[in-house]
């Protein structure tokens, strides 16, 4: 398929597969879709590096292997990945490449993909790599965009696509407010069920986009913007295939007979679900999620603040309002440029100069809009009935008035496709796409985050602002930054934009990443989350006391997983079999993501 015939095509529905989207909000979809294509240039070329084999096996040995597992398995539920990379979109995402590469795109593919339908085929495939030795990379939906996508880490490795066939909601508890779900269960797909059965007291929290896997999300520690927004916090209970094969259930679940898997997080003994996020312990299968009470109304308010400078301040201000609940919510304190881009327009119909988008430029662009020239504006919620929400708005109002220039937006001014009320709908726990607009700042879009973190603290923000801005006018990109207020700390996600058939700017984007991941560390900062190229570097700045965490991680690897077939490399842990061999991307690797080979099995 061309990428015109790709155009074409309809979005996928929520009804006929998996991953689709809702109805309602089809049209919207099909609106982000004609966006994204207007100006894609990017065309689908021939493989130029196959076969993408995985390290240590030999081509014929790897398809008598595969040839084993589709008999396992059945064929249609094994397929090499030895077609051209179709990238398709957000909606229509593949399973093959990262769609928002920022190395060559062949670089982090995988072999084949398989798509197990159950708990005991997916043991079924953990046994045959280490039979085979085939490393495997296991994911929920692949919708990780900013962080990797669907890719492995290992080129090469076969992909476990978990959600195709394991996307069933298997609880929803109206007594208890939680759920039981498996990796293919969207933010989408869980807030249509709850809609379907009615159950209106109960709220799905969602992240900025809902399309992806709420099991990936939050084994990723991902966030969403209600009072339930830290989803690793508000999980209970894992079901994990771990890399030898065998099956567990965390917590509660591994009492025959028990009604609490859902409700009690800890069960008895070492809390052991913790080593399962953001790490390449296991496989989770399934998982429990407690669901948030319908608190009874709500009501989004935003304010705008006028100096670039009235950062420090204002983050003092949310301090003390956040940590005492005040503000309820993951708000977001987000910076004028990605307000402007987050319109869905081209940057060129803005600016057409080369670099950074001047400052005067956006200011000017920001004041014809419905909301009004600023330089950052944050999107909150209050939550409660009307005589409550009014005490803790008042609070507020009076807080965030103390920054000179500071004004709060009266919603009733805002057309109904403003951007506010897209962040009102999230932060109500309605799933959302508009997020994605900004993407469309370059042709070809592509976005990578960088994602420290820092307390919630005046000079933190602006050291953390300050040397993202540095660094992306030193690369001549624009500067994309959001600020996520956790109970204690903020997450500061910069999103860098870039057109993705543009070597130059991938080149660029990634140089500029890892200053910014060195001079974070510098100061004391580390990244809550990144993608699959800096999970090395990123590690690599967790090393107090002479990397004794990454030691203990490897330990654990080496014990779980002896023959290191589980995702070697994810989140800078690579198994025994991997190391020394130069298989860490640094700023000295550049694009390159391989070692040199794998140590042959050690004789039993
Ligand atoms: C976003 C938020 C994230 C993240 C990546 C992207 C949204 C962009 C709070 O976490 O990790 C504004």
């Amino acid at each position: 398929m061309s990428f015109q015939d790709e155009a074409q095509c309809d979005v996928p529905r929520l009804s006929e597969k998996h991953s689709g989207i809702p109805d309602f909000l089809l049209e919207k979809a099909r609106a982000a879709k004609a966006g994204i294509f207007e100006t894609r240039t990017k065309q689908k070329t021939a493989r130029s590096r196959l076969p993408a084999l995985p390290p240590g096996v030999e081509e014929k040995i790897f398809n008598d292997a595969i040839d084993e597992l589709s008999k396992e398995l059945g064929a249609d539920n094994v397929e090499k990945n030895d077609k051209p990379l179709r990238d398709g979109w957000y909606m229509d995402h593949p399973n093959t490449h990262d769609l928002m590469t920022v190395l060559d795109e062949e670089e982090l593919v995988p072999s084949a993909i398989v798509y197990p339908s159950s708990t005991e085929e997916v043991q079924t495939i953990v046994r045959w790599a280490n039979k085979y030795l085939i490393p495997i990379s296991p994911i929920s939906m692949g919708r990780n965009f900013g962080y990797g996508g669907a890719a492995p880490r290992v080129r090469g490795s076969v992909l476990i696509d978990l959600g195709r066939r394991m996307n069933k909601i298997l609880d929803i508890s109206p007594e208890d407010y939680t759920c039981l779900i498996e990796p293919g269960v969207s933010f989408f797909a869980l807030y249509e069920e709850i809609k379907a059965k009615g159950y209106d007291h109960l709220w799905v929290d969602v992240p900025d986009v809902g399309g992806g896997s709420i099991i990936g999300n939050t084994v990723d520690r991902g966030v969403g913007y209600t009072p339930y927004g830290d989803h690793w916090a508000c999980h209970a209970g894992l079901e994990v295939v771990l890399p030898t094969g065998e099956v567990i259930r965390t917590g509660m679940g591994a009492l025959p007979g028990n009604n609490t898997w859902q409700t009690f997080p800890y069960g008895f003994g070492p809390y052991s679900d913790g080593i399962f996020s953001q790490s390449n312990f296991g496989i989770v299968t399934k998982m429990g999620l407690t669901l948030m009470p319908n608190p009874g109304g709500f009501e989004s308010f935003m304010y705008t603040f006028q100096k670039e400078e009235d950062l420090h301040q204002l983050i003092e201000i949310i301090r003390p309002l956040r940590i005492s609940n005040i503000l309820e919510n993951v708000a977001q304190l987000r910076h004028v440029t990605q307000s402007i881009a987050a319109r869905g327009r081209p940057r060129t119909d803005f600016y057409k100069g080369e670099g950074v988008i001047p400052k005067d430029v956006v200011h000017k662009a920001a004041a014809e809009f419905p909301v009004g020239d600023h330089s950052w504006a944050y999107y909150g919620m209050s939550y409660g009935p009307a005589h409550i929400r009014q005490h803790k708005l008042a609070i507020i109002d009076a807080e965030f008035k103390r920054v000179p220039g500071a004004r709060r937006v009266d919603p009733a001014t805002l057309p109904a496709d403003e951007y506010f009320w897209s962040r009102d709908r999230v932060a109500a726990g309605i799933p959302e796409i508009d997020e994605l607009r900004w993407v469309n700042w370059m042709p070809n879009g592509a976005h990578i985050a960088f994602s420290p973190v820092s307390p919630i603290r005046g000079a933190d923000a602006t050291k953390l602002f300050e040397l993202a801005r540095r660094r992306h006018d030193e690369f001549g990109i624009d500067l994309f930054p959001a600020f996520c207020v956790g109970l204690r700390e903020m997450h500061l996600i910069v999103e860098l934009v870039f057109d993705r058939a543009n070597a130059a700017q991938r080149k660029a984007v990634m140089d500029c990443l890892r200053c910014l991941i060195d001079d974070a560390a510098a100061c004391g900062y580390g990244e809550y989350r990144t993608h699959l190229v800096l999970m090395d570097q990123v590690a690599g700045t967790y090393n107090w006391n002479d990397g004794a965490l990454i030691k203990f991680h490897e330990k654990l690897k080496d014990a779980l997983d002896p023959n290191g077939i589980m995702a070697p490399g994810r989140c800078g842990i690579w198994p025994k079999q991997y190391r020394n061999r130069g298989w860490e991307m640094t700023k000295e690797s550049g694009e390159n993501s391989q070692g040199d080979g794998v140590a042959p099995p050690e004789k039993k």
